[in-house]
């Protein structure tokens, strides 16, 4: 439950975060599909509670796919239409609580009515018995209190209960039969890894009618936050599917707002306490950390702080650690509750685009950082190296560095503020021209920004402004 199924050798995941479905669908058929992205992780599709904010999607009300996003027909069109453009569907499940703390009924995005004083969400069913007693967390060294009691006082579903288990893998299985490849399992640390062993071994196959090989379980990434130093550790549940590496994110952010030297990456890996590359989806940034929820603090890399952030994205998307890499798609907020951009009647905007092919932030909010040019080129260098191991490491025993991917693919970064990059290093690469991507690529037979001269000892002059800068040359961008 570790393999992603990507169709070719496709590599990464994009999140669009709150984004509708038939905007989604338009997206992988527009650019997602032709780009080379691998898959797209979607907002929770289930039925939430009723308010503007985006944390709304984390409160189910019941497992009825009637979302802000869209119907259970417009999610199902979604899904078909992205496989017949190349791209996965990973849907965030949310099981591990459902609505939070309120007096009285709570109204749901489908029209159900749930009742937390009465512990009653009558349209999943569950009721009293399907819940641990109620208790809040506030001790994350106390491994009963983080998976027994509440999270943020969300009522507390008790995965134990056979019927929770029933209705769990029901709903799970509703999205295999759409044509879904996996899922991301929320708040993944508040259960028990014993209790999701059995739901994620009673889940179904993948839909073969989606092009998945038969007697195929889908794929199982688990949000468990650990930096260190609590009680509940990631290494409880790789065993049972994939883990977000949260010690990813926070660590390249320290690495690229140069508070640790860029020369520190070297041993990129397990070696910085993360779990083993076949184990990891890793990412800069996610929906919670970007906006100071969850884990990571100030020093998460996000697309408000853009020449920090393209080159920690390109670092992650050159280097081999991480089997499935995830680029955060976003909207612009000013307060961490701001929901995505809006209709007055609360419907959810469509981005637009530029001429440019970016989208019109300025406009209608929507950042869409899995467009920016730097990031895509970087999604397809990763393609294209894919197994290619790292080779010709070279640091500046400060903050420069460069690799190769094989023969494949050559990256360089310079984060010195005072100092070029100019120097005569090892690529890799077959004799011959090359254009860097980030600058401009190639353009017919010329680039249309830096070349690259690669000698038939393999080696160039790399030269990079004062930084933060990264350059990316490849077998495709030869001339
Ligand atoms: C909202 C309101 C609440 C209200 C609740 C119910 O904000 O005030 O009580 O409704 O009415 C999202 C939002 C929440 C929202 C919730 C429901 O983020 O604000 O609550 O929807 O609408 C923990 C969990 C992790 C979770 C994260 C946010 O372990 O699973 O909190 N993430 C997921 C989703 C997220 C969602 C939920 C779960 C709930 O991605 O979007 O919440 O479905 C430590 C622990 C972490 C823990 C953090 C929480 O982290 O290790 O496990 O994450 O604390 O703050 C350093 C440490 C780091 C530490 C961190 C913070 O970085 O190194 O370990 O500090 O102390």
């Amino acid at each position: 439950q570790k393999d992603p199924q990507f169709h070719d050798n496709r590599t990464t995941i994009v999140h669009l975060f709150e984004w509708t479905w038939p905007e989604i669908a338009r997206e992988c058929e527009e650019f997602l599909g032709p780009q080379g992205y691998g898959g797209v992780q979607i907002s929770p599709p289930n039925e939430v509670i009723v308010t503007d904010n985006w944390w709304a999607r984390y409160q189910p009300v019941s497992y009825k796919l009637i979302s802000r996003s869209g119907s259970e027909s417009d999610l199902s069109d979604m899904i078909r239409r992205c496989n017949q453009a190349g791209v996965r569907t990973y849907v965030d499940i949310v099981v591990n609580h459902m609505s939070g703390y309120k007096d009285g009924d709570t109204l749901g995005t489908a029209g159900s009515v749930a009742n937390y004083g009465q512990r009653s969400w009558p349209a999943v069913p569950y009721g009293p018995e399907d819940f641990h007693p109620t208790c809040d967390i506030s001790n994350y060294q106390d491994r009963q209190q983080v998976r027994n009691c509440q999270l943020s006082s969300l009522a507390d579903l008790n995965q134990t209960v056979p019927h929770v288990r029933d209705m769990i893998v029901g709903y799970m299985d509703h999205l295999t039969d759409l044509g879904v490849a996996g899922f991301r399992i929320d708040a993944a640390k508040h259960m028990w890894p014993e209790d999701l062993e059995v739901i994620y071994g009673r889940l179904k196959d993948l839909n073969t009618d989606f092009g998945f090989p038969a007697n195929t379980k889908p794929y199982i990434y688990q949000e468990v936050i650990d930096l260190g130093g609590e009680e509940i550790k990631k290494s409880e549940y790789n065993h049972l599917g994939a883990v977000t590496e949260f010690k990813f994110s926070t660590d390249i952010g320290l690495v690229f707002r140069n508070k640790i030297p860029l020369k520190s990456l070297k041993n990129w890996g397990p070696e910085w306490n993360m779990l083993p590359s076949e184990d990891v989806i890793v990412f800069v940034d996610n929906h919670d950390n970007q906006r100071g929820h969850g884990a990571g603090g100030a020093d998460i890399l996000t697309h408000k702080v853009p020449s920090l952030y393209k080159p920690a994205v390109a670092f992650m998307l050159a280097h081999p650690y991480g089997k499935v890499a995830r680029v955060m798609s976003s909207y612009a907020f000013d307060n961490s509750d701001q929901g995505p951009p809006a209709h007055e009647d609360g419907s959810i905007k469509a981005p637009s685009f530029l001429s440019n092919q970016q989208c019109d932030t300025a406009n209608n909010g929507w950042v869409c950082e899995h467009r920016w040019p730097e990031i895509v080129e970087m999604v397809k260098f990763r393609n294209l190296v894919n197994d290619a191991p790292l080779e010709n490491w070279w640091d500046n025993e400060g903050k420069q560095v460069a690799f190769s991917r094989g023969n494949k693919g050559f990256v360089a970064f310079n984060l010195e503020e005072d100092s070029e990059l100019d120097v005569n290093l090892s690529t890799g690469l077959a004799a011959g021209e090359y254009c860097d991507v980030i600058s401009g690529g190639r353009l017919g037979n010329q680039c249309g920004g830096v070349k690259v001269v690669v000698t038939e000892d393999g080696s160039a002059d790399i030269k990079l402004p004062k930084g933060p800068q990264v350059l990316a040359i490849s077998s495709q961008s030869k001339l």
